[in-house]
């Protein structure tokens, strides 16, 4: 079979009929290819000459899974891997699966219905289905408790998470680790077990273990998984799932259950919203209208200038990489400061054993520190970590500009100054972009990149393609005040501050935004990012005139942050803190109310949480279309993909953009409408964006076209 065909190829070699699953770049399990697998395995059962079977991989894997994108469609069309399974199991020739890289999800359930699985050393295998708000719908969820445990298939399949093939076959799910070439173990393990006819092993045929106490170990999973995430509906149909494998019924009934819980989950809203970010990760990295093969520079070296709370965290993402980093600060007991931190981050890290000292001394020697901008003249990218200020970022940009190598790539971190001006200081502006890392930066996956103005293509495609090699989930920006995340936090935190002045106490905000699924609520988040840092930011942007012309915008926040109040850190904020220990505090409300009083706000004991998660996330959302109408952003995908990633809003709703699809456009527009009358909307901060009435209207002239997303 040519490459480019998408298919099983079928070849018998030794009398053992080889099946080559061949759909790159993930053997993704479409009709076409179990239709292809299923026709190998019916010829070569039928074939006198073949007297075995072996299922391998093209390309880098096995089996990725089921095709995601035939998911759309509802149902699931034959022959489907539970055909192709119950076929294997039928025959008296032994099948054998010979997994090398990945077998996830449907791909592994293939394999468990075969006879015999051997795998790489290297292998992986898994059951990523709740990671897309689904189960393994082709009888993993029957299967692997018999193979492995109850304990073992709750663990692998409510986690998603990948084992390598020593555990796995410690836990009985692979029969052999290849020694050699793969195939040929593969096949001197079929060849071996023919002739054994009926006595050919099957997992349907084993009782569950640990079905005895499979209702406590169930109930016991359940819950330790619920308790992140209440309101996700796939851990708690794996978990009937399992609890029937293990209540001793019919292997067949059990996969007809498992069939209809599948099918239940996959045409929901939580799967849809975690398949529609899925794709979105994946659609992010790329860049609209690049040049095809565009030479990307390599990135090796890297500088940091600062060695603060950001510069020290962006330097151990590059470290944890294995790429080389110097630390640049002027003043050497800053530098040494900047350094210990690194050392102490990562050596608590060794201690709670999420790294090994060794890592961590492999890390460590990648380090170097510098009070000379002379070494940064190696450097193929440097990134200026230093203070938010916009003439001290020009300053060490216009020194950079000068000692940079030609082809260096210059980046800054800023989350709110102008990159195109920032750009322009270096002399250099196609080598510019922002690279903005979001705090703790050695933990948070979101990078938004910041094009400017002038920024060259192939700078834009390299910092793209590293943010992948720093294991960071890379979204463009164009240039805007905060960009993406910040620009729509901003309106977010508005109505926050408004809410407590009319009569809300924060524990009630917060409480109201984490029952809607976001990680921290709004006056927590504050608190833990500091307050002084967002009054100090509306403080320059109030001196630049980017501010409302009214007083009471934001007035609450910049008050906190006068008294001193500056959250966590300072012991109080929105809240006072007994440790890390949220307390309210009643002077809060106190000074909220002086706050009202002082400037006419009515104050209401009616607010509710429906009222106040509307005002926090609808005019969020409202900020994301004109995101998208001025062209910062290139996909509403990427917007969900900022917010997911970035700042903890809820996977299951799929991000802010696709809620609004699933409020619906006009719903949205006219509660925005509502909430702009009852809020006297001076300054139009309800007032719905031109491209979300465009959209709303159209859907309200194509009401089908909307109920099929
Ligand atoms: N379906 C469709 N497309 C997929 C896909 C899949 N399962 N997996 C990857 N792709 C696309 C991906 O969007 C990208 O496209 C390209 O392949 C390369 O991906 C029946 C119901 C397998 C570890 O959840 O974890 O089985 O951007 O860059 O880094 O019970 O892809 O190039 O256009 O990620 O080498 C369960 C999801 C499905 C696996 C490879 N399986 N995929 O990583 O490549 S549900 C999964 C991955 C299921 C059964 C149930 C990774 C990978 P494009 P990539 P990679």
């Amino acid at each position: 079979m040519a490459d480019t065909d998408v298919g099983a190829g079928y070849e018998v070699r030794d009398r053992v009929a080889i099946i080559t699953l061949n759909a790159p770049p993930v053997n993704g399990l479409s009709q076409a290819l179990r239709a292809g697998i299923n026709d190998g395995l019916h010829r070569a059962h039928a074939d006198d000459g073949v007297g075995a079977v072996v299922i391998t991989g093209a390309g880098k894997m096995f089996c990725g899974g089921a095709d995601i994108n035939e998911f759309g469609s509802g149902e699931v069309t034959e022959p489907d891997v539970n055909n192709i399974c119950a076929f294997m199991e039928s025959m008296a020739k032994p099948v054998v699966a010979a997994i090398h890289g990945h077998a996830l999800g449907g791909g592994m359930e293939l394999a468990l219905g075969c006879h015999f699985r051997i795998a790489t050393k290297d292998a992986k295998i898994g059951f990523p289905e709740v990671t897309l708000g689904v189960l393994p719908g082709a009888g993993g969820t029957q299967r692997t408790p018999r193979l492995a445990g109850v304990a073992v298939a709750l663990d692998l399949i409510l986690s998603g998470r990948m084992i390598g093939a020593k555990d796995a076959q410690e836990y009985g799910l692979i029969d052999a680790v290849a020694q050699g070439d793969l195939l040929e173990d593969a096949i001197a393990l079929a060849l071996d077990a023919t002739g054994r006819g009926e006595g050919l092993p099957t997992a349907k045929a084993l009782p569950v273990k640990g079905a005895d106490t499979a209702a406590e170990t169930i109930a016991a999973a359940l819950e330790k998984v619920l308790r992140r995430a209440p309101d996700a509906q796939a851990p708690k149909a794996i978990a009937r799932c399992i609890e029937f494998a293990a209540s001793g019924k019919d292997f067949e009934e059990g996969l007809k259950f498992e069939r209809k819980e599948f099918l239940d989950l996959m045409n929901g809203t939580q799967s849809k919203a975690l398949r529609h970010l899925f794709f979105a990760e994946k659609a992010a990295v790329k860049i609209p209208n690049l040049e095809k093969d565009l030479p990307l520079r390599q990135i090796e070296r890297v500088g940091i200038i600062g060695a603060g709370t950001m510069g020290g965290g962006i330097a151990m993402n590059f470290l944890n990489a294995g790429m080389p980093v110097t630390l640049l600060e002027i003043a050497q007991d800053a530098l040494d400061r900047g350094i210990e931190k690194i050392r102490s981050t990562y050596a608590s890290n060794v201690e709670k054993g999420r790294i090994t000292q060794a890592q961590m001394d492999t890390r460590m020697a990648l380090l170097n520190g510098s009070t000379d901008y002379a070494d940064m003249a190696d450097r193929d990218l440097v990134i200026e970590a230093v203070f938010e200020n916009m003439k001290i970022k020009q300053d060490v940009c216009a020194t950079l500009g000068e000692v940079c190598k030609e082809g260096a790539i210059i980046a800054t971190n800023t989350s709110t100054l102008d990159v195109d001006i920032i750009a322009e200081a270096t002399g250099r502006p196609a080598d510019v972009l922002g690279m903005h890392f979001f705090s703790p930066a050695h933990i948070m996956r979101l990078l938004e990149v910041v094009r400017g103005a002038k920024t060259a293509p192939d700078v834009l495609a390299t910092v793209m393609q590293l943010a992948r090699r720093i294991n960071k989930v890379a979204v463009v920006s164009g240039v805007c005040y905060g960009f993406i995340g910040n620009r729509m936090l901003e309106s977010y935190l508005r109505e926050m501050d408004y809410l407590l002045m009319e009569g809300a106490t924060p524990a009630q905000l917060d409480a109201a935004l984490e029952g809607f699924g976001m990680a921290m609520g709004p006056c927590r988040m504050m608190d833990m990012a500091g307050i002084d840092v967002n009054a100090f930011v509306l403080d320059g942007r109030e001196a630049e005139g980017a501010l409302p012309d009214t007083p009471s915008y934001r007035a609450l926040v910049r008050e906190l942050g006068a008294l001193g109040r500056n959250g966590q850190k300072a012991g109080k904020g929105y809240y006072k803190y007994d440790g890390r220990t949220p307390v309210e505090d009643p002077e809060v409300n106190r000074i909220a109310a002086d706050l009202a009083a002082k400037f006419g706000i009515r104050r209401r004991n009616d607010i509710t949480d429906a009222e106040i998660c509307d005002r926090l996330l609808y005019p969020l959302i409202n900020e994301g279309f004109k995101i998208m109408e001025e062209g910062i952003a290139y996909r509403e995908g990427d917007i969900d993909v900022v917010w997911t990633a970035g700042y903890g809003w809820p996977p299951l709703t799929g991000g802010p953009m696709h809620l609004a699809e699933t409020i619906g456009l006009a719903k949205l527009r006219d509660r925005l409408v509502e909430l702009g009358k009852q809020t006297q909307d001076r300054f139009e901060f309800f007032t719905p964006a031109p491209l979300l009435s465009r959209r709303a209207d159209e859907e309200t002239s194509n009401p089908t076209e909307k109920s099929n997303a």
